[in-house]
């Protein structure tokens, strides 16, 4: 399997390497750097120790901050996994690139920074997470996984043929970055976009990261057990840890649950039958890992089966775990690519960018997953190492956006940012000179609703430095407004309190002017999947498209004998 998956790389790199005049010269002290994007799934800030986390050491990513920048007001505009990509790619909103929510295709068709650095000579790679359902465009080599992906013995898709590799995803994607990296035509500068699938539910861990909590309990978030009061939109938000699956998301087996004891985002989901699928993947040998450590979990639950708000609290203690154990099999392998750019010489030229496509509720609200405008999934942990910056440890607090990251890569390479694109250069930040007319107000919109996961209605909202305003819609039409200074957790909504009946105007003219500036005047009635033309698609993703309408397009399982039934079930997996 290697070697084949190898050969194939190899072949692909020389054919494109002979094929393509390189426009930029290789001339290491001239030379625009080299781009490596590194990106996880999920990964919130609470979970990075450069980010004062109090649950886990991630000395790796804390390299990055440390011989870099730490970015603390970095935030996404549509805080979901395909639309975050997709404004990473092209630079614009969701309303701009036409992939609003995880129904949507990608339209390949459109400007990418991908094309642009490929077009000015940059070798581009696509390595991991993809998720835009149309095949990657812009790369010279991509080797993807299907839909969500699999922790274990996953099916990439490298530059169209499926490859299925025994063994855990986040090692198996850093091998790929690597062999890539030591097969790469030298001439040019890379560009590399190393996106893992992990830590996004259900939080497999790594055999070897099974018991790196095991015998200790994690501290409850302040706000676990928020009623949501004055917030019927977060009330009726189907992601309460207290629902989680025992099955998928509590790796239990079903002589011990028997029942499941909550929706886990979707009522009547076969989250069991999900659970047996990913547990078939694994080998032997890890299966017995896993065995070892989870059967006597179970076996403690059968005998003290918790119920009520001991349940709910036993479930933050197993999903914050898992999760957790993810994220160091992402630390460790962040810090095998970092080694190498320093053995070969490397890091020296390559701004080095660690990120997630949005943040994550860890217990913070009672929840997991993301998707509203408050703080935990509005934000995401942002570190660039800039090699040639004059200071290192740098700690931005300006509101900068994921809307920035194409003209950013675009102008290190010293290629012109288009004009339609909506973000804007980090660099002069990262030199710490942020211009006068940096943005004080970001603008934010979610549509995945009705979806048949989650129940978050969709919403819009401008957050200042200090302030939010939240209009919620689909079943309700309800207004939010938050003082961060006075209540950072969001839990007193104070759109109706008179005494905040100024700041209120100022946060409706604010995102009247935004909507304007950024094109973006549609209701909610607008919303719903189908509402924005599509193009390309025709490869092999285009192959598995869903019928229209259904009401999700996401695979259930990536046996390639099963794939094209399942597109077609309304039976996703959870997201
Ligand atoms: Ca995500």
């Amino acid at each position: 399997m290697r070697l084949v998956q190898t050969s194939v790389l190899a072949a692909v790199l020389v054919a494109v390497g002979s094929t393509r005049a390189p426009r930029v010269a290789a001339a290491p002290a001239s030379a625009p750097p080299n781009i490596l994007f590194i990106m996880a799934d999920d990964h919130a800030a609470q979970a990075i120790s450069a980010y004062g986390s109090r649950l886990i050491e991630t000395p790796h990513i804390d390299r990055i901050a440390r011989e870099g920048a730490r970015f603390d007001r970095a935030f996404v505009t549509n805080s979901i996994c395909a639309p975050s990509r997709a404004v990473m790619l092209t630079g614009k909103y969701s309303h701009k690139n036409g992939l609003r929510d995880n129904r949507d295709e990608f339209d390949g068709g459109q400007v990418t920074f991908p094309k642009l650095l490929q077009k000015a000579g940059y070798q581009t790679a696509m390595i991991g997470k993809w998720h835009l359902k149309t095949d990657p465009t812009g790369f010279d080599y991509w080797k993807i996984l299907i839909d969500q992906g699999e922790y274990y013995r996953p099916v990439f898709v490298e530059n169209g043929k499926q490859v299925e590799e025994p063994g855990y995803v986040t090692d198996l994607i850093t091998k790929s970055v690597l062999d890539f990296l030591d097969q790469r035509d030298r001439s040019r500068p890379f560009a590399v976009l190393y996106h893992h699938k992990a830590p996004h539910r259900n939080w497999m861990p790594s055999p070897k990261h099974l018991d790196l909590y095991s015998g200790r309990d994690l501290p409850l978030p302040e706000t676990f057990w928020d009623d949501y009061a004055g917030r019927p939109a977060a009330a009726a938000a189907d992601m309460r840890v207290a629902d989680m699956y025992l099955s998928q998301d509590m790796k239990l087996q079903e002589d011990v649950y028997g029942e499941e004891t909550g929706t886990g985002g979707q009522a009547g989901y076969p989250a069991g039958e999900s659970w047996k699928r990913s547990y078939a993947r694994m080998s032997a040998e890890e299966r017995a890992a896993w065995d070892a450590h989870y059967g006597p979990i179970g076996e403690e639950f059968r005998k003290n089966r918790p119920t009520g708000r001991a349940l709910a609290e036993w479930k933050y203690q197993r999903y914050i775990k898992d999760y957790l154990a993810c994220i160091a099999s992402v630390d460790e392998n962040v810090g095998r690519v970092l080694d190498y750019l320093d053995e070969n010489g490397l890091a020296e030229n390559t701004l080095v960018v660690y990120t997630s496509d949005q943040g994550f509720y860890l217990g913070e609200h009672g929840w997991y997953d993301k998707r509203l405008m408050y703080e935990e999934s509005l934000s995401t942990p942002l570190l660039v190492r800039d090699p040639h910056a004059a200071r290192r440890g740098r700690v931005s607090n300006d509101l900068v956006l994921n809307l920035d990251f194409a003209p950013t890569f675009l102008d290190y390479a010293g290629v012109d940012v288009p004009t339609d694109m909506q973000g804007r250069s980090l660099r002069a930040l990262l030199e710490g000179q942020a211009p006068d007319d940096w943005r004080t107000s970001l603008y934010y919109r979610y549509y995945e609703f009705p979806h048949g996961w989650h129940d978050v209605r969709p919403h819009y909202g401008v957050r200042t430095r200090r302030h939010k305003l939240i209009r919620f819609g689909g079943d309700m039409d309800v207004w939010e407004l938050f003082d961060l200074e006075k209540d950072p957790h969001e839990r007193r909504n104070l759109y109706t309190d008179p005494t905040y009946a100024g700041v209120r105007q100022e946060l409706h003219d604010r995102l009247d002017a935004l909507r304007r500036e950024l094109g973006d005047e549609a209701g909610f009635e607008d919303d719903g999947p189908g509402g924005v033309a599509v193009g390309a698609g025709a490869g092999w993703f285009g192959r598995l498209r869903r019928p229209s309408g259904f009401l999700s397009s996401h695979v259930v399982d990536t046996d390639p004998a099963r794939v094209l039934t399942s597109t077609c079930s309304k039976r996703a997996r959870p997201q």
